[in-house]
């Protein structure tokens, strides 16, 4: 009420009084008073005295100062408002990155873009973390480095998979270790040199996910008639002769050559890849707990090599189970001692348990497809160990025989001399026994290492070429195509079955690019091949045919000696129908599969189990069966009659793996 009466006695602008005139100030009116509202008056008084113009002026410089200060004012206001944002995002980025490391110790996984969202990794996105850190900003873009292309490609196909990839901090630790592309990390031995630069790790086949992820194509009829034909000559081997060399099925026996299991062994991977599970985890347990290498034992290194070493490299690859490549790894070791002659060139034989080798006791020679057929082996050794020792041997051998004179066109003579590396016995060419598998391997070393080694497709070239100049010739009546030999100038019209994996390497040739030629002899070779399975009374080839080169037309094309009328389950014919299959679709091919397995199953399957080898092609009612079973009837014929009948081209891929000598897959090296 005071103040009322105060500001009612207030000069007029009643506003301005309104506002500073307190109930105290009208109690203390008139006595010196240095109260701010005294004060106030004052100032207040003092402006009323200035004239027009300093009021003017006074105000014009209160609003200018004013408005900087408001501009000033809203400019700061947004520099602090961005610098508090920045560091609550900072925060939240730090708090993401701990959050990732703590959730998925194994992979880093970084937006390869600034704007990639975890969608992109759905590993990540399903675990809930913090938002995304904006990686645009700042120095965080260099924390958080991109995962390894190979790791980002897998996360997006293989969620289950990501967290064994290894961290960056192990990067130290798993370079000395070699990952296998079935994914299997294999550490070296520590006192193994450093891989060579040459021997890179290849990628895991990017089909070896698709056939994880595809529809298993069934099995169809022809597929089961071999699936049971292999079960009755396993259970042969298990009745009597477990864990011994081979079988012996007349006498239910067996017979021992090395001591080493060799049938088992050679049979591994066929058991794998026909399906047959149960009975590879038996033979599995025997390789585990009984194969022992240290024996004082003489072994055959060709034999062992391409029987025992490559049975067990490929069912590693396709196992994934390193208990294989261990033993691999021992014998391996065992046999180097082949290589330690004066010329490099391996001895045929060494001892396993002692560590010693040696030619045949009646000369210093070895056999040239012998030396020139362990080749994929070994160097499949090297990559896998990381070791190149067995690499650098072989590879020796394949570069000297490469420089050597004696050849005929390329065409290498049979014999090798292990103190002076020269051929002997020259003049003698074929591409059956003793010979046979040095071209096979030219091409097959060649496809290995990624079509690189220009050395072995010149020598196959070259040799293929010589094949076609001195050793091809047409028999009668028929006109098939067939390969001969030449001694001293002489042509002989003598074919070894041994050369029907001819056709095959040929076929597999021009599907790496080769001459087309190529395939249209073999396309001839192979229908010669079949002519000496259809053409003999039993269907069944002798070991070695001699054409007619003249001959009326109700002849046959092909004669047989008594010497050369047996046949030992030998699969080079059947193994050239699944390439000359798996490159042109016709069927006519597995049509004489088909026939060839049901004549084995005519005269060489015995009832008790087993198969035999048997001396007499010629005769259906009595063949003579010989008792004895070779292991190349279950690691070779029956695989590839397995695969002839198989329309899946995936059922080892022919564009990833390469068969051995024995039929052992081998995987081809991809480039880094
Ligand atoms: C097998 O051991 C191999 O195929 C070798 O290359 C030749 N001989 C037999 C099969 O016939």
């Amino acid at each position: 009420a005071a103040m009322y009466s105060a500001a009612a006695a207030s000069p007029p602008r009643r506003d301005f009084i309104s506002v500073t005139v307190s109930p105290e100030e009208a109690v203390g009116a008139g006595g010196y008073n240095n109260s701010k509202a005294w004060r106030r008056r004052s100032y207040w008084r003092k402006w009323k005295q200035l004239s027009r113009l300093q009021r003017s002026v006074i105000l014009f410089l209160f609003a200018f100062v004013a408005g900087c200060g408001v501009i000033s004012y809203t400019s700061m206001g947004e520099q602090w408002k961005s610098l508090t944002e920045k560091s609550l995002d900072d925060q939240r980025t730090e708090t993401a990155i701990r959050g990732l490391k703590l959730a998925n110790p194994a992979v880093l996984p970084a937006p390869q873009k600034a704007d990639a969202n975890l969608g992109d990794y759905p590993e990540l996105s399903s675990q809930k973390l913090p938002k995304p850190p904006h990686v645009r900003r700042g120095p965080l873009n260099l924390q958080l480095k991109p995962p390894r292309r190979d790791v980002r490609l897998k996360s997006r196909r293989d969620t289950s998979r990501v967290v064994e990839e290894p961290v960056q901090a192990d990067e130290e630790k798993t370079e000395k270790s070699v990952i296998s592309w079935r994914g299997a990390v294999i550490e070296p031995d520590q006192s193994t040199e450093p891989p060579s630069s040459k021997m890179k790790e290849p990628e895991k086949p990017s089909s070896v996910e698709a056939e994880d992820q595809k529809e298993p194509v069934p099995i169809n009829e022809r597929q089961m008639a071999v699936i049971e034909a292999f079960r009755h000559a396993w259970k042969g081997y298990k009745d009597f002769a477990w864990g011994h060399d081979e079988l012996k099925p007349l006498s239910k026996s067996y017979s021992e050559w090395f001591g080493l299991g060799l049938t088992l062994i050679d049979a591994l991977d066929t058991m794998w890849i026909l399906g047959l599970k149960e009975e590879f985890e038996e033979a599995r347990k025997w390789v585990a707990n009984e194969l022992v290498f240290d024996k004082n034992v003489d072994v055959n290194l060709f034999e062992s090599t391409i029987r025992i070493l490559g049975g067990l490299l490929s069912t590693y690859h396709l196992s994934g189970d390193s208990l294989f490549l261990e033993k691999a790894k021992d014998l391996g070791n065992r046999l180097m001692p082949a290589f330690k002659t004066p010329s490099k060139i391996p001895y045929s034989d060494v001892n396993i348990g002692r560590g010693t080798a040696h030619p045949p006791r009646w000369t210093s020679d070895s056999t040239v497809a012998e030396v020139t057929s362990v080749q994929l082996e070994f160097r499949e050794l090297s990559r896998l160990t990381g070791d190149e020792k067995f690499q650098k041997a072989v590879d020796e051998v394949m570069k000297h025989v490469h420089t050597l004179s004696g050849k005929n066109d390329g065409l290498v003579p049979m014999f090798i001399n292990t103190n002076s590396g020269q051929f002997t016995h020259l003049g003698v060419y074929t591409l059956g026994a003793r010979a046979d598998s040095y071209y096979e391997y030219l091409l097959k070393q060649w496809i290995q290492g990624g079509k690189k080694e220009n050395e072995l497709l010149e020598d196959y070239m070259r040799a293929i070429e010589g094949v076609k100049k001195h050793l091809l010739q047409r028999s009668q009546p028929k006109q098939l195509t067939f390969v001969g030999e030449l001694a001293h100038g002489h042509f002989s019209a003598k074919m070894d079955h041994l050369v029907c994996f001819l056709p095959g390497t040929l076929a597999l040739g021009a599907h790496n690019g080769l001459s087309a030629d190529h395939m249209k002899l073999a396309e001839a070779l192979i229908e010669t091949c079949y002519q000496m399975y259809a053409q003999v009374e039993t269907g069944l080839s002798p070991e070695i045919v001699h054409f007619n080169l003249h001959a009326p037309k109700d002849h046959k094309d092909v004669e047989i000696k008594p010497a050369d009328r047996h046949n030992l389950l030998r699969p080079e014919t059947v193994e050239s129908l699944f390439y000359m299959y798996r490159f042109t679709g016709d069927k006519k091919y597995q049509d004489w599969g088909w026939e060839i397995l049901q004549n084995f199953n005519k005269y060489t399957r015995v009832p008790t189990g087993g198969y035999t080898s048997i001396n007499n092609v010629q005769n259906p009612s009595n063949p003579e069966p010989r008792d004895k079973m070779e292991s190349f009837f279950l690691g070779e014929t029956l695989k590839y009659m397995f695969l002839l009948f198989s329309d899946d081209i995936d059922l080892i891929n022919l564009d990833k793996y390469v068969f051995s000598t024995e039929a052992h897959p081998l995987p081809i090296w991809v480039p880094e």
